[in-house]
């Protein structure tokens, strides 16, 4: 076989392992048009691009010093579920505003081929799409700032009034680049899963400090390089400064969280629910707290392996979200235990509301990681309230225990109620479907 032949083979079965075909055919397309469009950009832009020794050496520095900071960029700081904050756009925006849009085009792939190779090895076409939007973003607010007339912002940041008007000009740069390129990757999320809700992601505190912080950041490292590159080298430090104290945020959200399942861990539920229920004691409130568990979930884990289990847990973790109001308190228990608290709930409503979910997850139907099989489910529920359990939150998880205990004793796939002692099942006729496959 001629060498020319097992290099295109290998290509080949390389390039059929890509994680990219495993998209929709919709995003699929997107996310492998966007690189080509940002190509073709390049590539135009280079055409019309003037070159001059001073500004490449400008585009040296300013790339180095964006280098340093994504080299020091704490591995930890890549998990899932979390927004990814490595301030890696600070070093752009200079880059677009004060070079040819042919540098803020280019500049993102060291900086996203250095994340990779030495922070975090994640998955490469996604890599390749944010450096596309990144560029194309980028190179678009360098246009913009190039339209803006002399007398606002101009090439060179003036004194007085002048100044005052370019930092605005150059804020609206960098808003262009930063919300067009978190837009076009929030469109590839979205296409590939529009199960997805993005909208807590992009609005709470920590996200609007982290974008509050990396536009003051940027804005200002701009301003610095303005009046002479070389002051970049002093922003280094602070940058790094501001990676770490955007992690510590990062990090307390994350030891609160369960990472499988996005739900809170067995320990921020306990401390969550002891104090609702010390509220609820207080102002004579009802309340109520409901066990789940899945039943045999270890047949599910033995017949389609754990990556199928996994995906099990996050859809019934996803009905929970989806089924229960904000205020309500769902966490994971561990294992394939979930549970929730629900403040302003009595015994009936805390009852139906478990039916509710039990009947909800048995319409699922979770495909298998390898296969073209559906695995189906059911869920146990103990319910247990507060007047009739008692007041700690030990007596109340006591309570539902029993009940779960009790709800898969009776055949599974039913709730008890703690306090009454009659299982629904009993009172309304449940139909049962299959657990497994
Ligand atoms: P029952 O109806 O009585 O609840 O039976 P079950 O099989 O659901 O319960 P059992 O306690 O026998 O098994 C629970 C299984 O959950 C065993 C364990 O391997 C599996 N498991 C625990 N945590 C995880 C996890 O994070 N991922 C996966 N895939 N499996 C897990
Ligand atoms: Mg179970
Ligand atoms: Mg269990």
């Amino acid at each position: 076989m001629r060498a020319s032949s097992v290099t295109a083979m290998l290509t080949r079965a390389v390039v059929r392992d890509w994680e990219w075909w495993r998209l929709p055919k919709l995003a699929r397309w997107y996310v492998g048009a966007l690189p080509l469009a940002a190509l073709a950009a390049i590539g135009f832009a280079a055409a019309h691009t003037t070159w001059s020794a001073a500004e490449l050496a400008e585009f040296l520095l300013l790339l180095g010093c964006g280098l340093v900071s994504v080299a020091a960029t704490p591995r930890i700081s890549y998990g899932q579920g979390t927004v990814i904050r490595d301030f890696l756009t600070v070093w752009v925006l200079p880059i677009a505003i004060l070079l040819p849009p042919f540098y803020a085009m280019v500049a993102p792939v060291p900086l996203l081929m250095l994340t990779q190779l030495w922070v975090n090895k994640g998955v490469l076409y996604r890599r390749v799409f944010t450096a596309a939007a990144i560029g194309l973003s980028y190179g678009a607010a360098g246009l913009l700032f190039r339209a803006f007339p002399a007398s606002f912002a101009g090439g060179a940041i003036g004194t007085g009034k002048h100044a005052l008007t370019w930092v605005l000009a150059v804020t609206a740069c960098e808003m262009v680049g930063e919300r067009g390129h978190h837009a076009l990757i929030r469109c590839a999320i979205k296409l590939s899963d529009p199960r997805i809700r993005l909208f807590h992601l992009d609005v709470n505190r920590e996200t609007l400090q982290a974008d509050f912080a990396e536009l003051d950041l940027a804005v200002l490292i701009t301003v610095v390089v303005a009046l002479n590159p070389v002051l970049a080298l002093f922003a280094v430090p602070t940058v790094l400064l501001a990676r770490r104290f955007m992690m510590h945020a990062q990090l307390l959200a994350k030891s609160r969280i369960d990472t499988k399942t996005g739900l809170l861990n067995a320990a921020t539920w306990e401390s969550e629910a002891t104090a609702e229920i010390a509220r609820a004691v207080r102002t004579r409130s009802p309340l109520s707290v409901a066990l789940i568990d899945i039943d045999h979930f270890k047949a599910v884990n033995d017949t389609h392996g754990h990556l199928t289990g996994d995906s099990v847990l996050r859809a019934v973790s996803d009905v929970l979200r989806d089924q229960l109001r904000d205020y309500d308190v769902v966490g994971r228990f561990g294992g394939e235990e979930f549970v929730v608290l629900l403040p302003q709930t009595g015994e009936a409503d805390a009852l139906s509301i478990a039916e509710r979910l039990r009947a909800r997850v048995a319409r699922l139907s979770i495909p298998v990681s390898d296969g073209d099989a559906c695995v189906r489910l059911t869920i146990s529920i103990g319910v247990a309230a507060l007047d009739a359990a008692g007041g700690e939150v030990t007596d109340l998880l006591t309570a539902a225990d029993a009940a779960l205990y009790f709800a898969k004793q009776a055949g599974r796939n039913r709730t008890h109620v703690a306090a009454s002692n009659i299982s629904l099942a009993q009172v309304v006729p449940i139909a049962r479907s299959a657990p497994g496959t």
